[in-house]
């Protein structure tokens, strides 16, 4: 235990430095409030599940007639006539609406996994003197961009945003965009080609050209610290990033502050916090306008100020107590063929079903981090947010390059979001099975996300083990962690009749507080058994939600729960043709947003419940 404490002493000494050099060279957040171009649309795409137009097979494929991203306008050079002839043409391909998976776009696209490429044409704005970047919010798994035949860039992993510059690869003129996207998981991806929901494919949320000064404001962030004080920075890049002044004002408060960037271009404020700020809440979301500014450029954003801390087995909100009383959701919006193609009223939708339907003031956004949109909301709406990265069942513990890719997704996931005043815990993995490796994985995950962002507080949803009426919690990753957090499923998994899971005795670590990050039952919208003994009814599950509620309310350092989940999701494991047909129906909603049973019963308990 001794030598446990210093080693981890060290670790936290040396990991700051580590973590900063997993900053991304462009960040560009706060990209809503930019002057951008969105390149949001129409696209064309070609499949490519041989990878002609990206790999030299054994070189003897003439490859040139195959890649896919050649700036070549194919129907010209054949009415030119001669020996030259190509196996593909984007300009003339079938076109998809982007942003959105390709696995609703068309029926032949359903089960498609692998790579397709997508081609967009744009005319650029008039960008003398400015600098140009394409950021994409996500691309699911793995992106090969390139911009008039030329690569610029990759990016693996497909929940969070990255940035390429592009100011010298574009032309007056027409440009031709072209991105290949691989949807193919495999034992060394985040997460496995193994999961609980869909993987879909595709360029899934928005593609923008954004247009900055030569030295803009990359990133800016700013939180209220316990002692009450405005704390952040600005990061600025370009020739003159360094000894500038950069001013914070927040409209409202009459409140401006500056200070001057250091040699890498880095300001540093520090102020106390203005008498009147109004403290952001799930019951007062009030958000500030934060207004970034150099002589060079101005960053916008909307920002709320609140604190969390963990006392005992507490949970402090702003220094109260709260009780998370939230549900799990997955990026689907509602409907019978969803793609995780979130718009603002989809995510809305969801969201408010949550805060006003359920009465709900927090949200378990799993299993990898979601949409901005759906991040923006939840500050505008007030709904606290447990965030995480797909470090789902298993990955490659033993693997230092998969380690680094999860590290990576981290802190693109926290430069992200770190001013939504929503998110209050990053969570490092699901579900995975305790072993030597994979707690060393997680535990420097558990250092990664303390180092990038100290203000909020880390958890994991950890898997209990069973010895007769004894749940238990024997995982040493408790160690790295604030919050507890615990799936289980008695009553659904398992012999246990429901009668007997209120009965179940917790044996929890009891000086930290415990989150029920799931449990839920299926149950087909609409399938009514009044015995409420067949499982897939909706009775069952209502009976389920009842009984798995009085247990909850007998465990004491319990501080909130996440069942699972809100709406039916589609998920290849669950083929029962009569009750899931390719749905998990764990929803308290169906797919289409039909209330099940169970919904009011977790809506009159949320109604109920004090802090
Ligand atoms: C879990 C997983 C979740 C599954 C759920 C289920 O524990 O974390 O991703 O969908 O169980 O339905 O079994």
């Amino acid at each position: 235990r001794w030598v446990f404490t210093i080693v981890a002493f060290l670790a936290v000494l040396a990991l700051p430095a580590a973590a900063q050099e997993l900053r991304p060279a462009y960040l560009l957040t706060g990209a809503a409030n930019r002057e951008v171009q969105d390149l949001s649309g129409t696209w064309t795409y070609s499949k490519d599940l041989y990878r002609t137009g990206l790999t030299d097979i054994n070189g003897w494929v003439a490859k040139s007639r195959m890649q896919r991203y050649r700036d070549v306008d194919v129907a010209a050079e054949e009415a030119r006539g001669g020996a030259t002839f190509f196996e593909f043409d984007l300009d003339r391909g079938p076109q998809m609406a982007i942003p959105g998976a390709w696995n609703a776009a068309e029926p032949e696209l359903r089960y498609y996994n692998g790579l397709i490429w997508f081609q967009r044409k744009f005319t650029p704005k008039v960008f003398d003197g400015k600098r140009v970047f394409l950021r994409f919010e996500a691309v699911n798994y793995k992106a090969n961009i390139y911009l008039n035949g030329k690569e610029m860039g990759r990016h693996e992993g497909g929940f969070t945003p990255f940035v390429i510059e592009v100011t010298h690869a574009l032309r007056a003129g027409e440009n031709r965009l072209s991105v290949g996207v691989d949807s193919t998981h495999d034992a060394q991806s985040i997460p496995t080609a193994i999961t609980d929901w869909d993987l879909f494919g595709g360029i899934t949320r928005p593609v923008k050209l954004i247009y900055t000064p030569e030295t803009f404001i990359d990133d800016a962030t700013l939180t209220l610290t316990p002692e009450r004080r405005l704390k952040g920075v600005a990061q600025l890049n370009g020739p003159r990033a360094a000894g500038q002044v950069v001013t914070v004002s927040i409209a409202g408060l009459k409140t401006t502050m500056s200070a001057t960037t250091d040699a890498k271009g880095l300001a540093v404020f520090d102020l106390k916090a203005p008498r009147g700020l109004k403290l952001w809440s799930p019951d007062t979301p009030a958000l500030y306008e934060v207004t970034f500014s150099t002589v060079d450029d101005r960053l916008r954003d909307r920002i709320g100020f609140r604190t969390v801390a963990v006392k005992g087995c507490q949970i402090l909100l702003n220094g109260k107590p709260v009780f998370l009383k939230g549900v799990s959701l997955h990026e689907e919006e509602f409907g019978s063929h969803p793609a995780r193609n979130m718009t603002e009223a989809a995510s809305r939708a969801l969201l408010s079903e949550i805060k006003y339907g359920l009465h709900g003031n927090y949200v378990r956004l799993s299993h990898y981090p979601h949409s901005e949109i759906t991040l923006r909301l939840a500050d505008e709406m007030g709904l606290l947010v447990w965030s995480e990265i797909p470090v789902y069942w298993t990955v490659d513990w033993e693997n230092p390059a998969v380690l680094q890719k999860a590290l990576r997704m981290q802190a693109e996931t926290v430069f992200r979001d770190r001013n939504r005043a929503s998110v209050i815990l990053w969570s490092v993995g699901n579900e995975t099975p305790v072993s030597a490796p994979r707690t060393q994985f997680h535990a420097a995950m558990a250092d990664n996300a303390r180092a990038l962002d100290p203000t909020r507080l880390i958890s994991a949803a950890l898997l209990v083990e069973r010895k007769g009426n004894e749940i238990y919690l024997a995982d040493p990753l408790v160690d790295k962690l604030d919050v507890l957090a615990v799936n289980t499923y008695a009553g659904w998994y398992g012999d246990d009749p429901l009668s007997a899971v209120p009965g179940l005795q917790w044996n929890v670590p009891a000086d930290r507080p415990l989150i029920l990050s799931e449990f839920g039952a299926d149950a087909l919208a609409g399938y009514r058994d009044p015995t409420a003994t067949h499982k897939f009814s909706e009775d069952y599950q209502a009976e389920y939600y009842r009984q798995t509620l009085k247990m909850a309310d007998r465990m004491p350092t319990l501080n909130g729960m996440s069942p699972w989940i809100l709406k039916d999701f589609q998920s290849p494991r669950r083929e029962h043709p009569i009750y899931q047909d390719g749905w998990n129906r764990k929803g308290l909603l169906s797919e289409t947003g039909v209330r099940k049973e169970a919904f009011d019963v977790l809506a009159t308990y949320y109604q109920d419940k004090q802090p």
